[in-house]
């Protein structure tokens, strides 16, 4: 599923995020950066052990914001590591984090000149954020972010589950 926003295309499919060849790929990462399970052990799995060796060099990063590397064995020129919030329910703060997770991650690209990213559903696996509302802060601000930022040609949603794509394309439907 495609859409236009301005002259950006904003693209949903269902696949695996490390295969993609954008510019970059974004990794649902920790503070510590030093790698875990889910999308962020598959992409270091692919990426190889520099990826790693130059994590190690970053300090981590807050819930919210994003960092960058390069992606040596990957298709993608870089990886772009974010921090999405562990769920709870009270609070309006995961959601501010969450969106910040995904802007942040654009500005970041931005700033390398970066045009296509492929983004992973982020904290919708061992951070437990329920998908439906994962999926309403995901597509919102990346529609906010290219109406603004022509620059980024392409973002493309890549959802590993066919649960996790269908419920994408419900959300982008009803947003359109
Ligand atoms: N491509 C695309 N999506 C994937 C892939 C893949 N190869 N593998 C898993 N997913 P998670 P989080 C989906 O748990 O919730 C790590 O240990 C998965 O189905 O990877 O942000 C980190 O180190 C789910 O929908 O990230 C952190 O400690 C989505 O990616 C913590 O998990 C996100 O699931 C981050 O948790």
């Amino acid at each position: 599923m495609k859409l236009k926003i301005g002259s950006s295309t904003l693209e949903l499919v269902q696949g695996d995020v490390t295969r993609q060849d954008t510019d970059a790929i974004v990794n649902a990462a920790n503070k510590t950066l030093l790698g875990g399970g889910g999308v962020d052990g598959a992409i270091h799995r692919a990426a190889g052990p520099e990826l790693l060796a130059e994590c190690r060099t970053l300090g981590g990063c807050e819930t919210g914001d994003a960092v960058i590397t390069r992606g040596y064995n990957l298709k993608a020129r870089y990886v772009i590591h974010t921090v999405g919030p562990v769920y709870r329910r009270s609070g309006p703060s995961v959601q501010h984090l969450l969106e910040s997770a995904y802007r942040r991650s654009l500005e970041v690209a931005l700033a390398k000149e970066i045009r296509s990213v492929s983004f992973p559903s982020i904290s919708t696996g061992a951070y437990g954020y329920p998908l439906e509302d994962a999926a309403t802060v995901a597509l919102s601000t990346v529609s906010d972010f290219l109406r603004a930022h022509p620059e980024i040609e392409l973002v493309r949603f890549v959802l590993f589950s066919s649960e996790a794509f269908h419920t994408f394309e419900d959300v982008l439907d009803k947003l359109a």
